[in-house]
């Protein structure tokens, strides 16, 4: 009989995807189009019927290639967690958000792990790609797993791959993207390996799952610490008259041993915000407090009332107070080009102006409603009329599809957070 290291390379193994999101999904494509029999296991059976019928929700999947996969057979999803029994090797793409209370809320990778042990056979491999604190994977889903009756390494194999799938990313996706992999066991990393190398250009392996835990939250952590210090330098040059943009633009033409990074209205996602979090939550288990993290994050998490107060000023400079002006906010999703609106500072930023007794409204040509507290708003039309009636148009995320020369042409005051019109100069543009 085949051992599941031959399976694995030999493609001849069945392997289940559990959680077909912006992760989950790209990733089972990926195995089927590398030759893998794939079974996508998900909660929502609305996602399950679109995959069965080879109709994309991600945008990053090609509807063609989901269809061919599904039509061929090589891939099917379902609700049916009892098939679970079927797979060789399943990755677990389940989500790890923060409670209200800012700690960590495993409880999908806890359910995850309790779904697969309850159908899990011997001889398989389970990798968990959840974003998540170093111990995870060894300290909570691997007891679920091995039980009364199993051994790590010998009779399941056990590993942690962090995903590194940036949505919308045009030149970098799940399959030319190298990925980290790190096992409980040396054996268990041999199992990674041997599945991942089958699918992804480079596959790099470390010497334990908690390494490769912390690789991801070292990323992360990486870009929120450097945003926070070009927001603090933003805080500092406003305070001292300097033009925090140039001064970056500047010194990114250095070409070694500088990384750009851009201040702006706060940061928003299902990453940057997070992650960091979910380090800084475990080195407090151990008695340590990480500064860093508390630093960033109170600098990051602070940006919407900077804007907003500096609004005031700028609008105060005109002898027009905050309370009463109609201000449009441009852009609400958390990044240009997205559609995703979590943690986005230009919500919090809509928030504030309602407090300050501000008439708001928003555009984003990605976001055609959004939530805010009871109301729901529809993105209003970016006509020159519409500009015009403005007391000041607000740039919270610079999209590409934003025609910003009608914006720079038309509006009374541009309050500009993203330096998106920086090809435009004039009195009636203010950046942040
Ligand atoms: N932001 C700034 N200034 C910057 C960069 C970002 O204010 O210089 C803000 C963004 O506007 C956004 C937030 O920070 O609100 C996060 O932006 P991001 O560029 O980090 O984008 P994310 O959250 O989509 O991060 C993902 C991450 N990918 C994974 O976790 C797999 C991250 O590791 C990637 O580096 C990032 O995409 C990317 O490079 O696009």
């Amino acid at each position: 009989m085949e051992s599941l290291l031959q399976k694995l390379h030999g493609k001849t193994a069945t392997v289940g995807v559990l959680g077909l999101g912006y992760v989950g999904l790209p990733l089972a494509v990926e195995f089927g189009r590398a030759g893998y029999r794939v079974i996508g296991f998900d909660l929502d059976q609305a996602k399950v019927d679109r995959v069965n019928q080879g109709d994309s929700y991600i945008s990053d999947v090609e509807g063609s290639f989901l269809g061919a996969l599904v039509a061929s057979g090589r891939l099917r999803a379902t609700t049916d967690l009892s098939q679970i029994a079927q797979v060789d090797a399943i990755s677990i793409c389940v989500p790890t958000p923060l409670r209200k209370t800012k700690d960590p809320d495993i409880s999908y990778v806890k359910q995850s792990a309790e779904q697969v042990a309850s159908y899990l056979r011997n001889d398989t491999l389970v990798v968990l790609e959840s974003t998540t604190y170093p111990g995870t994977t060894d300290e909570l889903v691997a007891p679920i797993l091995a039980g009364s009756d199993r051994v790590i390494g010998r009779d399941i194999f056990l590993a942690f791959s962090p995903e590194r799938v940036d949505p919308g990313n045009p030149r970098y996706h799940t399959q030319n993207t190298p990925k980290v992999v790190g096992g409980i066991t040396p054996r268990c990393t041999e199992m990674a390996l041997a599945l991942y190398s089958q699918v992804i250009g480079q596959v790099v392996a470390v010497g334990t799952a908690r390494e490769a835990e912390m690789v991801k939250l070292l990323e992360n952590t990486f870009r929120a610490v450097n945003i926070a210090l070009v927001n603090e330098l933003l805080l500092m040059c406003d305070r001292m008259g300097i033009d925090i943009w140039k001064v970056v633009d500047a010194a990114a033409t250095k070409p070694f041993g500088f990384m750009p990074f851009y201040p702006g209205p706060g940061i928003g996602g299902h990453c940057i915000p997070i992650d960091p979090m979910y380090l800084s939550w475990k080195a407090k288990t151990y008695d340590f407090f990480n500064r860093f993290i508390e630093l960033a994050t109170d600098i990051n998490g602070n940006m919407p009332r900077f804007v907003v107060t500096k609004l005031m000023r700028i609008l105060n400079d005109r002898r027009q107070p905050l309370n009463g002006a109609r201000i449009l906010v441009l852009g609400v999703a958390y990044k240009p080009d997205v559609t995703d609106v979590r943690e986005s500072p230009g919500l919090e930023i809509l928030k504030l102006l309602v407090q300050h007794g501000a008439v708001t409204s928003y555009h984003d040509p990605h976001v055609p409603s959004l939530a805010l507290g009871s109301e729901n708003l529809l993105s209003e039309e970016l006509t020159e009329q519409n500009i015009r009636s403005k007391d000041c148009i607000l740039v919270a995320t610079n999209h590409t599809a934003i025609d910003w020369a009608l914006v720079a042409r038309h509006a009374r005051l541009v309050f500009d957070t993203r330096n998106a019109l920086s090809r435009f100069e004039g009195p009636d543009i203010v950046r942040l």
